[in-house]
């Protein structure tokens, strides 16, 4: 059951000695760098032995046919396909107003300077084929990506005995735009997309969610490619007061335990009543709950309860703790937003529960956890961007510079900057 923790307990509990669950281990490491390497070095054969090693069957082909992505549409039911398709467009919405234009920064005579905005041109999607074999997970990595201009967006997954990829996972990347999937998953699938093979082209970013050896695979190929994020379990922070209601309360608590056994779920609260009530709650609740095992592992272990004397000592909570989701579930909830500081996403009162984001509601699912907020964003059709400066000066525009240019460059001990300079002057 979900323990109780003062303000300071919480702090040293959650706070002080967080981050240790999502480092790698060595062996983990060791595992994944000696796959990427074979990989890097002999290409399709070490690429085959790997795949047939660890996923237990070799595809007759890496990629997923038009025709069998055509079929996995009949192997979906129509409901599922609509509610796709209607979360797809929510996410396109939202993430379509994210998209920043290139800018000029000045533009006079002689001198000229701006900022081109260009998309990445290959992209990887990682999409676990397990039992988190998420169809949000595509809409909410692909959707950016293709929105973002990428030429290439290539997906890839596990394949499974008959040949093939989990036929909802196909749907959802011909709904978000997917151009190429393939049926590897593992560290083969990150060295492949980071390195290429006879058969497979490199990309040049790599983005998804995976277990411990795609997540240490991804750390090893950061620097050759770009990589979104090492996540680490999910979590959510309600803040509520005696107005909230525990049965909401502890749904969403349950909702984000039961993704994992590490997930971490906390209820900040001025009422014991709530504490009591949403504990009492979560006992009920929990029955009827199929991965009731994992989520009580998570509640009991991972998770905390804190009773605050004032609403504002749970936002100081929350901010020091940088979770990857907030619920604000208290009366008008909109007055709230500008105190929480550090937060992957918010959601505001008692009807927009987390799951909606999770799949529904427009913005990204792809979060930073682990306090990272404190420093970074969800995943957004930025991250399938460059951005490229560009300058022209005229000579009269350089001539005027070059004595600021000269004095520095000295200062600095950097002649051969100074001459760049002069040369073009006539003074060197
Ligand atoms: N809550 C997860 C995202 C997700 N939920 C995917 C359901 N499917 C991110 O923390
Ligand atoms: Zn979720």
């Amino acid at each position: 059951m979900i323990r109780t923790f003062t303000s300071e307990q919480f702090i040293e509990t959650f706070i002080r000695s967080k981050n240790k669950a999502k480092s790698l281990s060595d062996d983990t490491l060791k595992i994944a760098k000696q796959v990427i390497d074979q990989i890097r070095l002999q290409g399709e054969s070490a690429l085959k032995e790997y795949v047939q090693k660890f996923e237990g069957y070799l595809p007759l082909n890496w990629e997923v046919t038009d025709e069998e992505r055509k079929q996995a549409w009949s192997k979906v039911d129509v409901e599922t396909i609509t509610s796709l398709q209607k979360a797809a467009d929510n996410i396109k919405k939202f993430h379509s107003k994210q998209i920043q234009q290139s800018k000029i920064m000045e533009l006079t005579e002689d001198i000229i300077a701006g900022q081109l905005y260009r998309p990445i041109e290959r992209v990887g999607i990682y999409v676990p084929g397990g039992t988190a074999c998420y169809p949000s997970t595509v809409l909410m990595n692909a959707i950016p990506a293709v929105l973002a201009g990428v030429s290439e967006v290539i997906m890839t997954t596990p394949v499974r005995e008959e040949d093939s990829i989990a036929p909802i996972l196909s749907v959802a990347a011909d709904i978000s735009g997917v151009n190429k999937i393939y049926k590897i998953g593992g560290i083969q699938a990150i060295a492949a997309l980071a390195y290429g093979t006879e058969q497979i082209a490199p990309v040049d970013k790599i983005v998804g969610p995976g277990n411990k050896y795609v997540a240490a695979a991804k750390s090893l190929v950061f620097g050759d490619v770009g990589i979104d994020m090492i996540a680490g379990p999910s979590e959510v922070a309600i803040i509520a007061d005696e107005t909230a209601n525990p049965k909401y309360v502890a749904a969403d608590l349950i909702a984000q335990a039961e993704h994992d056994e590490n997930a971490r779920t906390f209820l900040l609260t001025t009422s014991e009543k709530l504490i009591n009530e949403t504990k009492i709650e979560i006992v009920k609740q929990c029955e009827k709950l199929p991965r009731a095992t994992i989520a009580k592992k998570s509640l009991s272990t991972q998770s905390a309860s804190v009773r605050v004397s004032k609403i504002d000592f749970a936002f100081d909570l929350v901010n020091k703790l940088a979770p990857e989701h907030v619920e604000i579930q208290l009366e008008n909830p909109l007055s709230y937003l500008s105190k929480v500081k550090n937060a992957g996403s918010i959601f505001l009162g008692s009807y927009t529960p987390e799951a909606i984001g999770d799949y529904f509601g427009g913005p990204n699912h792809v979060l930073p956890t682990s306090g990272t907020a404190r420093f970074s964003s969800g995943l957004s059709v930025d991250d399938f961007m460059k951005k490229t400066t560009y300058l022209y000066y005229s000579e009269k525009a350089l001539c005027d510079a070059a004595p600021h240019v000269v004095n520095i460059a000295s200062e600095e001990k950097l002649i051969g900057h100074t001459r760049a300079v002069q040369v073009r002057l006539g003074k060197d």
